[in-house]
């Protein structure tokens, strides 16, 4: 078991609207600024969804390249670009997100429903991204929806070898409505097929984020927290900002007897190359 908890911030997603969660971090300024205040909670790692003007989900790629520029200059998190996007975004348009040249990106291991969209990830998509991170020396983190997509995962690094870094890790998504439910029973189900010596970190969507936070640290394993997957802090109570949600799982973890990694403690666990 680890002996710290990367704890990776998740802050905007490509899901929720503006309109509806006027807190979310849409504009470089928020999400910065969020950036900060998460790490100085305990984050380790961002997970970053752009908006453009308009505040709806972008692809675009001056924009990506200005929010790794900003978030490397104002913090030391790990940056992680999503190559998810939105469910409506092309295939081209999530690969050319690998230019923006982050440390880490995310790479979905299949395609899953997504409450009433697809998320598709077809197989020969997801090679192409797993090669393209290879060839850059970005750090892959492993999206997976549902169970079978860790037996993909075994097969892709069986036929085209480790990513950069040499090192494996998966972040579980659970409680999508179309994927994996979020509950103790089935992380330790999918604990089982995780490829032997990668590490794991867990998030649950909506209400399972708690039981799933709980259950990923009794497992040994990390956790994602932040308002792409969840935007109620407890019942009736809607979240405050990103860095309630970081602390919170901080405390956590310390209760756990596994603190919060660093930065430079989360880039040696996952194999990101040290930042000067
Ligand atoms: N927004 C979802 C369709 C990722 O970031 O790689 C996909 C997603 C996964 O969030
Ligand atoms: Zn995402």
């Amino acid at each position: 078991m680890t002996s710290g908890t990367l704890i990776t911030v998740a802050p905007t997603g490509a899901e929720h609207a503006k309109s509806d969660v006027p807190n979310l971090p849409v504009t470089l300024e928020e999400l910065v600024a969020e950036a900060v205040a998460c790490e100085a909670a305990g984050a380790a790692m961002i997970h970053v969804h752009i908006r453009g003007a308009d505040t709806k989900p972008t692809l675009d790629l001056r924009r990506l390249k200005d929010t790794v520029a900003a978030l490397r200059e104002r913090t030391n998190l790990v940056v992680q670009l999503s190559t998810g996007g939105a469910v409506t975004d092309l295939e081209d348009h999530r690969l050319r997100v690998l230019e923006a040249m982050p440390d880490s990106a995310s790479c979905t291991m299949g395609t899953v429903n997504f409450g009433d969209d697809v998320f598709m990830n077809r197989w020969e998509f997801v090679v192409e991204l797993h090669k393209r991170m290879q060839e850059r020396r970005i750090v892959p983190e492993y999206e997976i929806f549902d169970i079978g997509q860790l037996a993909s995962l075994r097969r892709l690094l069986d036929r085209h070898g480790l990513p950069a870094g040499g090192h494996v890790h998966v972040d579980l998504v659970m409680g999508v409505p179309g994927g994996m439910p979020g509950d103790p029973e089935t992380l330790v189900a999918a604990l089982r097929a995780i490829p032997s010596g990668a590490t794991f970190s867990a998030t649950g969507i909506g209400r399972t984020s708690l039981p799933v936070m709980l259950a990923s640290l009794s497992a040994g394993g990390h956790l994602r927290v932040g308002m792409e997957d969840t935007v109620s802090y407890a019942r009736g109570e809607r979240v405050r900002d990103n860095a309630q949600l970081v602390s919170r799982a901080a405390e956590l973890a310390s209760v756990a007897q596994r603190p919060p990694l660093s930065a430079d403690e989360a880039r040696t666990l996952i194999g990101v190359a040290q930042s000067n």
